[in-house]
Parts: C-alpha cells; sequence; structure tokens
C-alpha cells in the first residue's frame, strides 16, 4: 500500500480572512510553480471557522490542489450550543477534514476522551475525515515512555468507531508544540509505529496500511525531510510554519 503523504497547516486562531484569502492564493500559485519537483503530497489547510467560506470559494473557482477542513466540531449535529459549530454546516463548506482532539483543546477546553470519541463520530457522521491528534506531556514522557499515553488516547477515540469510514492520525508530543524543540525522527518513527499497530488491532490490517500517521510539533523545512524518510511517518502537522508562505511552500516541497 502507497500512503499518499499528508502535510497540513494548522493555523490556530491566526490569519484574519484577507490574510487567508491572500495566503491560499499564494499557495496555490507555489504549488503550480512546483509542479516538477513537487513530492506529490495532499497539502490542507485548516483556517479559523471565520475563513472557511473565502478558502471554499477560491479553491472551487479554480480547483485548486489545496484541501481544508476545521480546528475542531460540536460533538453535536444541532440544538441549544451556543458557539459550537456542527458537522453539517462543515459538510456544507465542503471540509474534508477536521482536526479533533488537538492538544490545545484537551488541555485549555477540557476535552476528555470521551468528547474527543463523541467527535470523531460527528466527523464520520457528516463525510468528513477526522485528524485525530494524540500525544504525551513531558511528565507523560517521563513517567510511562513515549508511547503509552497516545496509544491509550487512540484506542478511546476508536472507541465504537468504525476507522475504514475514514482516518488521519496526528502523533503530537505535547512537549513539542510550538516550543521549537521536535521530536527525533526516531522518537516519531517509535510512536507513529505504535499507533499503526492500534489500528492493526481495533480496524484490520488494511485500515492499517491504508491510514495515515502525521507527526507535529515544531516540524519547519530543515526538518519535514527527516520525519518523511521514517516508514511509519506519512506527514506532518504543522502550526508556526505553516503561516509563513515561504517556510510552508519549502513544506509542502519536501525531498526525502
Ligand atoms: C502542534 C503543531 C501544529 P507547531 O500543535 O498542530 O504546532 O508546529 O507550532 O508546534
Amino acid at each position: 500500500v502507497t500512503r499518499t503523504p499528508f502535510i497540513a497547516g494548522n493555523w490556530k486562531m491566526n490569519l484574519d480572512h484577507l490574510q487567508a484569502i491572500a495566503f491560499v492564493q499564494k499557495l496555490a500559485w507555489a504549488l503550480a510553480d512546483a509542479k516538477h519537483d513537487f513530492a506529490d503530497a495532499e497539502v490542507a489547510v485548516f483556517p479559523p471557522f471565520t475563513d472557511l467560506r473565502s478558502v471554499q470559494t477560491l479553491v472551487a473557482a479554480d480547483d485548486l490542489p489545496i484541501a481544508y477542513g476545521a480546528q475542531d466540531v460540536s460533538q453535536h449535529d444541532s440544538g441549544a450550543y451556543t458557539g459550537e459549530v456542527s458537522g453539517a454546516f462543515l459538510a456544507k463548506l465542503d471540509c474534508r477534514y477536521v482536526i479533533i482532539g488537538h492538544s490545545e483543546r484537551r488541555t485549555l477546553h477540557g476535552e476528555t476522551d470521551a468528547v474527543v470519541n463523541a467527535k470523531v463520530q460527528a466527523a464520520h457522521r457528516h463525510g468528513i475525515v477526522p485528524v485525530l491528534c494524540v500525544g504525551e506531556t513531558a511528565d507523560d514522557l517521563e513517567q510511562h515512555g513515549a508511547s503509552a499515553v497516545p496509544v491509550a488516547q487512540l484506542r478511546a477515540a476508536l472507541d465504537g468507531v468504525d476507522a475504514s469510514k475514514g482516518l488521519v492520525v496526528a502523533y503530537e508530543p505535547v512537549w513539542a508544540i510550538g516550543s521549537g524543540q521536535a521530536a527525533t525522527p526516531e522518537q516519531a518513527q517509535q510512536v507513529c509505529a505504535a499507533l499503526r499497530a492500534v489500528l492493526a488491532e481495533v480496524a484490520g490490517d488494511d485500515v492499517a496500511a491504508s491510514t495515515r500517521v502525521l507527526y507535529g510539533g515544531s516540524v519547519k523545512a530543515a526538518n519535514i525531510a527527516s520525519f518523511l524518510r521514517e516508514v511509519d511517518v506519512d506527514g506532518a502537522l504543522v502550526g508556526g510554519a505553516s503561516l509563513d508562505i515561504d517556510e510552508f511552500s519549502s513544506i509542502v516541497r519536501f525531498k526525502k
């Protein structure tokens, strides 16, 4: 099985409406320019909710080779949930993906494994592929090693879920997020392999072989290739470095 590399830019709460439009246009030019040496990755951006309609319009107007999704989704489909955004609405914006369970949602917004699980099911109800984030804190790493917490989070998130409906897993060690201190490629490989083993166990070998497992945490142009060389690392979820068009353009043009 060959898995198409996946390079995803998680903008977090950055880039307003006009900046988002400009960024997507420049990214489209960079991808067009890079056609011959372009490494054939699927490229996706995850703007704030308020930018999604504009991104949809831009991408559809020129059939741009840029996927996009939201950074979160409600576990509910509709109703009295002030401030929440339904997967039904995201589907109408043609979101292919949604990030679920990012560590910032888990730690700053109290998202438990149960909530993450409900959100994965909500995405699937609306035909949207979850980009499910898991990862250990520095304390977890010290106490339990690297794999235990991400493996437990993945199991919990997939409880009762049919992963063959579409899934991307992102391993993001919390200590590497926004810190400039990325994991080593060997560390990323070790945990991504453990996560793929969980996929095999809960969803079968075919799903495990076809599901993309990404690394995230201080990825930049200078280190992307080292991660992509690892057999179980199929791409990257990029935060800070996805906001700079030159840096992100270099990342999507990685050469192994
Ligand atoms: C991890 C990552 C993107 P950064 O959160 O999801 O952010 O690349 O800034 O570490």
